[in-house]
């Protein structure tokens, strides 16, 4: 008998994944989060502490998938479970539009509404949220997350960890480094160096105090 997906993280992101998950057929068998008082999420038996993982890897379980929305500790929690010999299985909307022509990584999340255009790359463990759009030739690196409403225009590149907030707007071949935060409602209209902190209309640079999700 297939055993069911192991989620990993038992939050909001993980409610809106196990839903996304079982809209496509999956059975969810558990979910792991970090110390805590609940006993399920979404109905599904939550388990505390990472240390679950193996065992249940030595019981038979295959397929995992990480629902946390910080980009780095996604990306933390996934080599873990990769390393324990999981595999990473996606959480794609039915009602997300995808190009054939599109290329989709392992552990991906796209959500209700969003859309991605022809020949674009979206990577591992990348999120691309509730009606979230990415054009043709878009770059999505592993472990971006492009928030709610957010829309990329063509040939816009995002680096490695990055997010781009709720709302967020990218015109035509921007390319956006590695580990950047936008704040919600930039609109960025020329390229990002990576690590930056911006936000605004049009987006500028922030101190790393003002910065907030
Ligand atoms: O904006 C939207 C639509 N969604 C946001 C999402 C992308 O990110 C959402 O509103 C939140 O801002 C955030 O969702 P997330 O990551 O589910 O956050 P939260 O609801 O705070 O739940 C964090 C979960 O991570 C909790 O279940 C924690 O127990 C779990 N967690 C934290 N550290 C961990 C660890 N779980 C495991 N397995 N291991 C950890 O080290």
């Amino acid at each position: 008998m297939t055993r069911g997906v192991i989620i990993i993280g038992a939050g909001g992101h993980a409610k809106v994944c196990i839903e996304l998950l079982r809209a496509s057929g999956y059975s969810v068998s558990y979910c792991i989060g970090a110390s805590g008082s609940d006993e399920t999420c979404l109905g599904v038996p939550l388990l505390h502490g990472d240390e679950h993982l193996a065992r249940l890897r030595s019981d038979g379980y295959e397929e995992a998938f990480v629902a946390i929305g910080s980009n780095g500790l996604r990306q933390r929690l996934a080599a873990l479970a990769t390393g324990l010999g999981f595999r990473l299985v996606n959480a794609i909307s039915p009602r997300a539009v995808i190009s054939p022509t599109a290329k989709m990584g392992q552990g991906v999340a796209v959500m209700a509404g969003a859309v991605i255009n022809a020949d674009s790359v979206i990577g591992d463990l990348a999120i691309i949220n509730t009606l979230a759009s990415i054009d043709h030739d878009g770059h999505i690196g592993e472990a971006a997350h492009v928030a709610p409403h957010a829309g990329l225009a063509g040939n816009v590149t995002l680096g490695a960890r990055t997010f781009l907030g709720v709302g967020c707007k990218v015109i035509p071949e921007v390319v956006i480094g590695s580990d950047v935060v936008a704040g919600a409602g930039s609109v960025i209209i020329r390229n990002i160096e990576s690590n930056s902190r911006i936000a605004g209309v049009p987006a500028k640079a922030l101190p790393k105090r003002d910065m907030i999700r």
